[in-house]
């Protein structure tokens, strides 16, 4: 209808749709999932409703020059944001600093928080639309601003006119910029300014407006769900605390009852750089009542676990939301949720058998599996317009609401012309693809070749390296025989690298300098071609991955808590070529070994060697001549110039041991790659494959992890039917 509307009046809606910004309000898989999970809850007609920060920068824009990447500034909201509502009258007051005062009345204490800073948080709402039910929930970004109006602080202090813009922009620097570093921690003060800050606008507006429709809080834990989406929001448990005790008067019982009824834990990483401490002094002069609060309940707990534990000093630490002059956020949220989930099953385990197995012992049933999912009406109905088309001839379009009917094409796997109608909608998404590249990068890649994908946040334990090496070994080997017969290949780079990340950066600039030497290089015979694109963001993912006939999904086993970008691949009838690691685990029971390509160390002897030792990346460098070779080309100056650009990169294999096994499973990823091309030749075999996948992917739709946690984390049924 609008589009019509539109055509009347000369603008193409799809032209808009392309000066549209992405909100990059988040730095990859976390905050994506969010996304996902916002609108399965509006398309599934639950009043679920996301809380988080309106950026004025969100993750910074990715350009490559020279090879390097380098970070400009997100300005997304340059030319304003037509989504938004800016609602100024449900504004909050977050307290910061100051100090409390105790006041006894009638032998009860008051906690009265004094000469604090107050910053106003505004809320601006965004509609989140279901498909096709007229229901929209709202995403709700607060905005820190001055209590006092620009007005204000200009003639209230006329004489230091400069300090008043000083104090307005320290205020504002709240909400000024998304931290750009994936799944690692740093403890930055404005960080917890902006977890404290977010945390307690939400949760005033949740209770307020609770009160507001209901008179009290009377059942508020029957009705009201509040999830923590990793440890960021973690001060949920204290600050819900002390709303109940501090200004709704609540006895410290009653509201550990609410609290802890009414909050949820999902952990989203393993990776112990990620995990969030915050130095006590920091924390306490930032949040003085925030931190009483804290302190009460890691005494309350430490004494319970006393009492059950007796003399387990080691234990009682571990356990401890305090401990070692720091506050564990991990630790503050599972001690305060009914629930703690893993977002894959081999995820999971690994919490409750290692990261949180204190935890779990403890306390066994708060544990349970969520596997992530991805919303397919993104990835799939909107973004592959052409397959979602195939689709809906061949089995009608119940599968856009119910993603499970995508089995019934289970049943066209052997018809050779539904077969052909796949190949159609990947060839044709492949031919746009490659005109994107050649009108981008003005690079010439072959339609016909394997698009070879990998997409995602660069890592050492993603293990891009370990696709580089690969590339490289495969060049090595066509130089040394430009005859040899193999699929011809293009491999396709994108990804940010958190701006202090040297090796990620490192790792970039590898990518680029042998894309340079390959492409250019004529002996080869155009057989494979590398690019990097730049800027790796959720509109350049919608084209990038109905293109692809190989899903790179290489980390190592154990440290991928999930993976979602596997998911949507697969929704695209793109092939997993991966480890035995997150969903990747889930997606080899949906298809079978048989329909994807399992390589590698399995996550118990990653976790095996780690905790025992006995790998040692000399001796593969010493045993394959490959690995010598290649890793001998980092620092020889087979890349021309600068010898030692890439020592870092020598040094983490061979300096450092090799931290996440790219030469161990090097040679395995080889092989798995040569069965790659050898299965590509046989077209008929290689569409049923994609079949199979497309058709098995319904599951990880995120309607499926989202009607999951609204039954048996948020207790939808009891609470709202
Ligand atoms: C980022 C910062 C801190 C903690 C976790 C993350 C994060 O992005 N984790 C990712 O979450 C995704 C959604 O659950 C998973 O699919 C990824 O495997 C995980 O790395």
């Amino acid at each position: 209808m609008a589009k019509e509307a539109l055509s009347e009046l000369d603008i193409d809606l799809d032209m808009i749709e392309h000066i549209e910004h992405d909100a990059g309000l988040g730095n990859g898989g976390l905050g994506r999932l969010a996304a996902c999970f916002l609108e399965s809850m509006a398309s599934l007609g639950i009043a679920g409703h996301g809380c988080g920060i309106r950026y004025k920068y969100g993750l910074f824009e990715q350009k490559i020059i020279n090879g390097f990447q380098v970070e400009l500034p997100d300005n997304w909201l340059k030319n304003g944001n037509v989504w938004e509502i800016r609602k100024s009258d449900k504004s909050v007051v977050v307290k910061f600093g100051g100090n409390i005062r105790i006041q006894t009345t009638n032998g009860k204490d008051e906690f009265i928080h004094e000469n604090y800073e107050p910053i106003l948080g505004v809320p601006y709402d965004m509609p989140v639309i279901g498909y096709k039910n007229e229901i929209v929930n709202t995403l709700r970004l607060w905005s820190a601003e001055s209590e006092k109006s620009d007005f204000d602080l200009s003639s209230f202090n006329k004489g230091d006119y400069q300090k008043a813009v000083e104090y307005k922009n320290s205020v504002e620097a709240i909400s000024q910029i998304l931290y750009p570093d994936d799944s690692s921690y740093e403890g930055k003060i404005l960080r917890l300014k902006q977890q404290y800050f977010f945390v307690s606008s939400g949760l005033q507006s949740i209770v307020r407006r609770y009160k507001k429709k209901n008179g009290s809080l009377e059942n508020f834990a029957e009705k009201i769900a509040v999830h923590i989406n990793d440890t960021h929001p973690a001060l949920c448990v204290p600050e819900l605390m002390r709303i109940l005790i501090d200004e709704e008067h609540f006895g410290w019982d009653e509201a550990w009852d609410i609290t802890t009824n009414t909050l949820s834990y999902t952990n989203h990483t393993i990776l112990p750089e990620a995990l969030e401490k915050w130095p006590i002094d920091l924390f306490k002069s930032l949040l003085p009542r925030i931190y009483m609060i804290v302190e009460e309940i890691n005494e309350r707990f430490t004494k319970s676990l006393w009492d059950k534990y007796p003399g387990n000093w080691d234990l009682i630490s571990d356990l401890a939301v305090i401990s070692n002059g720091n506050i564990k956020m991990v630790n503050l949220a599972i001690v305060g949720s009914k629930y703690v989930n893993g977002v894959a099953k081999i995820h999971t385990e690994i919490l409750k058998n290692k990261v949180m197995n204190n935890f779990y012992n403890l306390y066994p049933h708060k544990f349970n599996n969520k596997t992530n999912g991805v919303t397919h009406r993104r990835f799939l109905l909107k973004a592959n317009p052409k397959l979602s088309n195939t689709i809906s001839d061949a089995i009608g379009t119940k599968w856009i609401e119910k993603p499970t009917e995508l089995m019934k094409l289970l049943k066209f796997k052997d018809d050779q012309s539904f077969r052909e109608k796949i190949a159609i909608a990947k060839r044709y998404n492949k031919s746009i693809l490659t005109k994107y590249i050649k009108d981008e990068y003005n690079l010439v890649i072959d339609e016909t070749s394997i698009f070879d994908v990998h997409i995602k946040r660069i890592h050492a334990y993603k293990r891009q390296l370990m696709n580089v090496f690969h590339i490289m070994d495969l060049y090595n080997r066509l130089k040394e025989n430009p005859n040899l017969d193999i699929t011809p290949r293009t491999f396709i780079f994108a990804g940010k690298a958190a701006p202090g990340y040297v090796l990620a950066k490192d790792i970039i600039k590898l990518i680029n300098t042998l894309a340079f030497k390959v492409n250019n290089d004529k002996l080869i015979k155009d057989k494979i071609k590398i690019i990097f694109i730049e800027n790796y963001n959720v509109t350049l993912a919608e084209m990038l991955i109905p293109a692809a006939d190989i899903s790179e999904q290489i980390s190592t086993a154990s440290k991928e808590a999930s993976g979602t970008g596997n998911m949507k691949f697969m929704m695209n009838g793109a092939l997993t070529l991966g480890t035995l690691d997150g969903a990747n685990v889930e997606i080899k029971d949906e298809v079978g070994y048989e329909n994807m390509f399992i390589f590698g160390l399995k996550a118990d002897e990653v976790i095996h060697y780690y905790d025992n030792g006995g790998y040692n990346a000399w001796h593969v460098y010493n045993h394959d001549y490959r690995i010598k070779k290649i890793l001998n080309q980092l620092v020889d100056g087979f890349f021309e110039h600068e010898p030692e650009e890439f020592r870092l990169i020598y040094d983490s294999l061979l300096g450092h041991n090799d931290e996440f096994f790219v030469l161990k499973d090097f040679s395995s990823y080889v092989d798995t790659q040569s069965l790659v091309d050898e299965k590509y030749r046989d077209k008929q075999r290689w569409n049923k494959m994609c079949i199979n996948n497309i058709a098995h992917s319904g599951i990880f739709s995120s309607d499926r992890t989202i009607s999951e946690y609204a039954k048996q984390i948020w207790e939808i049924n009891d609470k709202w039917l």
